[in-house]
């Protein structure tokens, strides 16, 4: 009979919940009377803590029977083993993990760092990317427009992130990345201004220089995203090769293929103001001019796509991805909550805040008030956030907003009963999460439901969000049916052979770290290269071969909710 133990392969916050699971493979059936305990060892072979595994359920994603262990009372930093028995038989043990305090900070940093690492259009020196360092190239700073745009000329479109394991960069998914990524930094500034507050939070954690880093690094996506504007307002929507990129370097893809631009949309030009009425928000303290630009051109973007409520998404993707999506609402939704927050009491919107620009919202449109409480109704919340459903970005913005009480507490209300929800479905899971379906991108979804709960967390405090998001994070850190931390360079488990053009082609043994792989797809759209999953059933979709593109590729917007759920665990 074959058994498991499925844990944190990094391992756990002294504070936090510690617990793990014990998986008997899908075809045993263990006997009546079957009772697992199980013991902690320290390093030096000495058994710290016993107790007996509890609350068998069989997981309807992988057909396994799991049993939970939980060791939370195990505090004292060192390192650990679990070890499962039944009377004198041992029946698995889990490689060695940590208790420490620097875990999460330092997780926390790797996965921040790894954004660094998707920068386009500049060198890496080595002093900042160690023996990942390499040439400036894809400089997009004089590329043409797609024939699509039938337009002539060139444009400067230089820097940002690339997206993911291709060369692309994308407004709309690098909108809710940003969006992502300066929620963290709306509450770092909060937390260091904080009176009282006994600095550092966790004494691994050096709040200060994470902040500063977190807002070089967003600002180099909004230097991007500002070149992205046309004169109009619209925004265009990528900026993509001509052809997918075979795994070559940035410089061998520079001499191969021409770049182009192309798809001004309504969502790209949506997810921009949404993004930069936010930087706004974050930028004031810190670079107050810049806070300006990125309010006025939020401004302009919206103004635009309120006279072009409908234009689609480019439809070319040709060396690209689609990030297709013709559903406004949620973007008008989230971009029109964000601008509220930033510039207006929702009754003379553009003329309070742009007097004398070009900047128009409709009259017939009404006031803005009215308008998010029409969008309130069009657009109730999901679990989480992602690239094509961004509505709870606008739930998010009216809860952190004071201006209006009555709309506070209506959004504050309306997302406590989405993490009710999430608790409630991560309570029925054998793995503890509120997934319905694993899909393209799983890691990124379970991070987002993480961060639901934290930020839910922040106006209505409960120890159970707290202890069931962390819980979440234990499964991208190894508590997996695949047995593996997700995140490249944090355990011994981490993928090794990410879907990333970079990665395979810098000559590196070691992919670049703190890059989160997709997950777990149970659709599987890349049978065709066939990749080795490891079982037949939902839960074992996952690979970390390189042609796994379906489960193994990184994105910015898997990364983002992971570097925001991280941070609140270390400082909130
Ligand atoms: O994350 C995207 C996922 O939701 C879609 O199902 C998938 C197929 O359209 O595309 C994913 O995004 C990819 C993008 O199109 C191109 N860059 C890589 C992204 C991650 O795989």
């Amino acid at each position: 009979m074959g058994f498991k133990v499925r844990y944190n392969h990094v391992g756990y916050t002294p504070v936090s919940p510690k617990v793990f699971l014990l998986a008997a493979e899908p075809a045993c059936v263990p006997g009546k009377g079957f009772a697992p305990a199980f013991e902690v060892v320290s390093q030096s072979g000495s058994v710290v803590y016993t107790a007996a595994m509890s609350g068998q359920k069989v997981c309807d994603y992988t057909d396994e029977f799991i049993w939970k262990g939980d060791f939370s009372p195990v505090r004292e930093p060192g390192r650990y083993k679990v070890r499962v028995t039944e009377g004198e038989k041992v029946l698995s043990e889990s490689h060695l993990f940590e208790v420490s305090e620097g875990i999460a900070p330092e997780l926390l940093r790797l996965t921040l760092k790894s954004f660094y690492f998707q920068r386009s259009g500049v060198e890496l020196p080595a002093d900042k990317a160690g023996k990942w360092a390499r040439p400036a190239a894809h400089l997009d700073d004089c590329i043409e427009f797609h024939p699509s745009m039938n337009r002539e000329g060139t444009w400067n479109a230089h820097g940002g992130w690339y997206d993911a394991g291709d060369y692309g960069k994308y407004i709309v998914n690098g909108g809710v990345s940003l969006a992502t990524l300066l929620l963290a930094a709306e509450f770092t500034e909060k937390k260091m201004a904080a009176p009282g507050i006994c600095f550092p939070a966790n004494r691994s954690m050096d709040l200060p220089l994470f902040r500063k880093n977190l807002l070089d690094e967003i600002r180099f996506e909004l230097e991007f995203f500002l070149r992205m504007q046309d004169t109009d307002g619209g925004v265009f929507f990528k900026v993509s090769p001509a052809h997918w990129d075979g795994f070559v370097t940035p410089t061998q893809s520079d001499e191969s293929q021409k770049r182009q631009i192309l798809g001004k949309s309504t969502t790209s030009t949506l997810n921009f103001a949404g993004a930069l009425a936010q930087a706004h928000r974050v930028f004031e303290s810190v670079d107050s001019a810049f806070a300006q630009q990125c309010l006025r051109a939020a401004i302009r973007a919206y103004a635009w796509a309120v006279e072009n409520p409908d234009v689609t998404y480019p439809h070319n993707t040709e060396g690209s991805g689609g990030y297709g999506d013709d559903r406004y609402d949620d973007e008008f939704f989230w971009a029109r909550a964000m601008l509220f927050r930033e510039v207006c009491d929702g009754v003379k919107f553009c003329t309070d805040c742009e007097r004398g620009s070009d900047c128009k919202l409709s009259p017939s449109s009404g006031n803005l008030r009215d308008l998010l409480l029409r969008d309130m109704e069009k657009c109730p919340p999901s679990l989480g956030l992602d690239w094509r459903d961004t509505q709870n970005l606008g739930w998010i913005a009216l809860a952190l907003q004071s201006r209006d009480l009555d709309l506070q507490v209506r959004a504050r209300n309306t997302l406590k009963v989405v993490a009710d929800e999430i608790v409630r479905l991560a309570g029925e899971d054998a793995y503890g999460l509120a997934l319905r379906r694993f899909i393209w991108g799983s890691n990124g979804d379970i991070a987002n439901h993480a961060l639901t709960l934290f930020l839910v967390n922040s106006w209505s405090p409960s120890s159970t969000y707290v202890d069931c998001a962390k819980r979440m994070l234990d499964f991208i850190f190894g508590k997996n049916p695949v047995e593996r931390c997700f995140v490249s360079g944090a355990a011994w488990s981490s993928p090794k052979f990410l879907h990333h053009r970079i990665c395979h082609s810098d000559g590196i043994d070691e992919p670049i770290p703190g890059l989160v792989a997709g997950g777990i797809n149970a659709d599987r759209q890349d049978m065709h290269r066939f990749p080795h999953y490891p079982g037949a059933q939902p839960g074992f979709s996952y690979t970390d071969e390189r042609v796994s593109f379906a489960s193994n590729e990184t994105a910015i917007n898997w990364n983002a909710p992971l570097v925001a759920a991280l941070y609140f665990c270390v400082c909130e």
